[in-house]
């Protein structure tokens, strides 16, 4: 094979997303089917034992594009030359553990992998961090940029964005690739908001295709913002498989361009925007992806009173996460 592999950090590739995000992606699920991958998996050191499993079960599959499989819990091996990093692994919220504790638990684990980031990945890396709070736990480590680039720290919002989707393409009776433009404003957290109103359902705007505005201000915003915790109910679980297609299509999605007509929804640093949120957030906005593999914020969309202040909410809730992690932003 002629060309160089490229390398992919997963952290927590022990963890339940990391089962279903290895696989594809040594398959070229990102990277496509003439792109050589190389896998650096992260985990615990309680963990490694079941990553080495999982590391016989992807030299099983015997993926003709899978170069090297790196099993690790030394951040500075599993972030050496990396082009990508996916940041899944993080600490979940125990029994009464309250939030301002999990971000201060989570943040330690992200300043110490953001240093090592910025010590060992490549210059232009690109970072996805999934684990949560995402926003949060991103913008901790990019306080760590110094060599890389601050820009390319972003957090997943993907997944809210795929089920918006799919609940606006069940109610019309449509397949699932007819919605477009699906954009999700804000915090992964039941803040977020998906922007309907700037939806298209078949190349028509999807409150003229789904005249129900009641589902539409009603259950459809709080299925899309409760999603996470319904999957729990359901399967005594979090979401795994649907988090890590989530997570490939936002990294897919950044290393080529968004198809004309299309949106990306990924949180990003705010800096700069152009509807007036305050900078210093990782903040997921509507955008494109140009040919070099930069994203832009969509501009010019039309926000009415209501999301307005929907915007708003998500943004006092990301202003106090920040505020409780000043500490660790340096
Ligand atoms: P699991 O508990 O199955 O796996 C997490 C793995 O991370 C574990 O194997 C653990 O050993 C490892 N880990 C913990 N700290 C680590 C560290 N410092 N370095 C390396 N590895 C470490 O959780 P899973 O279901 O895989 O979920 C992972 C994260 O994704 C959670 O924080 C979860 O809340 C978050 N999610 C984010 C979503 C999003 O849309 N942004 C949706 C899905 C998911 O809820």
């Amino acid at each position: 094979m002629s060309k160089s592999p490229i390398r992919v950090a997963i952290t927590g590739a022990g963890g339940q997303i990391g089962y279903s995000l290895v696989f594809p992606i040594a398959s070229g699920a990102i990277f496509g089917p003439d792109q050589p991958v190389a896998l650096h998996l992260l985990e615990l050191p309680v963990a490694l034992k079941g990553l080495e499993g999982v590391k016989m079960e992807l030299l099983d599959c015997a993926y003709p594009l899978l170069s090297e499989v790196v099993v690790t819990d030394s951040a500075e091996t599993a972030f050496g030359d990396v082009d990508l990093a996916l940041l899944v692994g993080s600490k979940p919220r125990g029994p009464g553990m309250e939030r301002a504790d999990l971000l201060r638990d989570n943040g330690a684990i992200f300043i110490g992998q953001g240093r090592a980031i910025d010590a060992h990945a490549k210059k232009d890396v690109k970072v996805l961090v999934v684990g949560n709070p995402c926003n949060t736990n991103c913008l901790i480590a990019r306080a760590q940029a110094k060599r890389t680039n601050p820009a390319n720290y972003t957090a997943m919002t993907r997944l809210d964005q795929n089920r918006a989707k799919a609940q606006l393409a069940e109610k019309a009776g449509v397949a699932v690739g007819a919605v477009t433009r699906m954009g999700i404003w804000g915090n992964h957290s039941p803040t977020m908001y998906p922007d309907y109103p700037n939806a298209f359902i078949a190349g028509r705007p999807a409150a003229k295709v789904i005249t129900d505005q009641d589902w539409l201000d009603g259950p459809f915003m709080t299925t899309v913002q409760q999603r996470g915790k319904a999957i729990i109910d359901a399967r005594g679980k979090s979401s795994a498989a649907s988090a890590a297609f989530a997570a490939i299509d936002h990294a897919r999605e950044w290393f080529r361009p968004t198809p004309a007509g299309e949106w990306v929804s990924m949180a990003i640093p705010s800096e700069g925007n152009p509807y007036g949120v305050p900078g210093g957030l990782i903040f997921s906005f509507p955008c494109t992806v140009d040919a070099k593999g930069h994203y832009q914020i969509v501009e010019g969309i039309d926000l009415d009173d209501k999301a307005r202040a929907r915007i708003q909410k998500t943004t006092q809730e990301l202003i106090e996460e920040r505020d409780a992690v000043a500490a660790m932003l340096g």
